[in-house]
């Protein structure tokens, strides 16, 4: 069987842009080798060398850096950074950019990432992830000025992401169609398995951090509420499935349609997710699959970001479920009937186990 490998592709499509350098299919190249050294150091993650555990230190972020993660943004930063392919490099995991000295014949796309999403799966064998985002140095000059670092959502060249989950899933679009390759452990290899992804109109499942329902306002209360009333008519209830680890919950809403939502509330005003590493490139594909990205009042593609560690509140999804979730936010009146909890009383039936 003749099997399409991820470098074929990126060239295959690469051919359709007239005037394309091959410059692209090179940064792609070494995206594609940097997440294999990452997948194989997650796979033996626990045995060998001591990778799993904190390393001590703080990020920019206020949060406590992994191994795994400070390996992961050391191989993307080293790779990428050595490719001549690109000006700049970002990380979730860098306070200040990468910027590539003119000797070192800097390219002309500028990388984003985050190295190793879901941090706190990291330990307990869940599925974590890398996400990346490209873009092209527009300032005129050899200096990377604000003007690159900071551009609009709909300004990106490609994007993607990749999964080191049961199996290690290479994602991305170039804007001509979300394509999914899986790595072929005993050939270390990703084909094509996943071509053209298109994401379901409306899905059946919902997905965010509950715990967090008394900082949420009215609003966000009601949608929730009202995805899990009963009403076939309109596929409810909607199911619950949230992983904590944005990469994984995302390629599930992908595949089988429905919304992932990281909700702006009391303590976190902006959200938790950040708009350079993780809503833009995963709002860019998820446009290309059919479906939309939201910060609950706007697209989040036309955000145009102030800072380079920008936070955005996330609802992203089937297009009928972020539409939805946009109209719930928007009207304080879409008041949902919650039934009175019958008081227990002590004497109920115990649950009997089955299967
Ligand atoms: P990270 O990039 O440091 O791992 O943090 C982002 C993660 C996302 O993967 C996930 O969606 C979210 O944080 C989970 O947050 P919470 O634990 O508040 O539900
Ligand atoms: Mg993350």
């Amino acid at each position: 069987m003749e099997r399409t490998t991820l470098v074929q592709h990126v060239r295959q499509q690469e051919r359709m842009n007239p005037g394309a350098t091959g410059e692209f299919t090179s940064l792609m190249n070494e995206i594609m080798v940097a997440s294999k050294i990452v997948s194989l150091e997650v796979n033996k993650a626990g045995i060998g060398e001591d990778i799993l555990g904190l390393t001590g230190k703080i990020n920019v972020q206020g949060e406590e850096v992994q191994k795994l993660d400070e390996f992961a943004d050391m191989t993307f930063t080293k790779i990428i950074g050595q490719s001549e392919t690109v000006c700049a490099i970002t990380s979730e995991e860098l306070e200040y950019p990468v910027i590539i000295p003119p000797d070192r014949n800097p390219g002309k796309y500028i990388f984003m990432m985050d190295p190793l999403d879901g941090s706190s799966n990291i330990d307990v064998n869940v599925g974590i992830g890398t996400i990346f985002s490209i873009y092209r140095k527009i300032s005129k000059g050899i200096k990377v000025t604000d003007e690159d670092l900071l551009q609009r959502g709909d300004q990106q060249i490609a994007a993607g992401y990749v999964i080191y989950g049961s199996s290690t899933m290479f994602v991305y679009t170039s804007g001509k169609g979300v394509h999914g390759f899986t790595l072929d452990p005993a050939l270390g290899e990703f084909f094509l398995s996943h071509p053209n992804i298109k994401i379901p109109k409306q899905g059946s499942t919902y997905s965010i951090n509950e715990g967090n329902t008394e900082i949420w306002c009215e609003e966000q209360k009601n949608f929730i509420q009202y995805l899990k009333e009963k009403d076939p008519a309109t596929n409810r209830p909607y199911r619950l499935r949230y992983i904590g680890t944005l990469v994984s919950d995302f390629h599930r809403t992908l595949l089988k349609g429905g919304i992932f939502m990281y909700p702006r509330d009391t303590t976190n005003k902006n959200g938790k997710l950040r708009f350079a590493f993780e809503a833009a490139p995963l709002g860019f594909i998820i446009k290309d699959a059919g479906g939309r990205a939201s910060t609950g009042e706007k697209n989040i593609l036309d955000i145009v970001p102030t800072e380079i560690h920008q936070r955005v509140p996330l609802y992203i999804g089937s297009t009928h479920d972020v539409d939805l979730a946009e109209k719930y936010l928007a009207t304080p009146s879409l008041h949902v009937e919650k039934k009175p909890a019958t008081p227990l009383t002590g004497k109920e039936k115990p649950a009997t186990q089955e299967g």
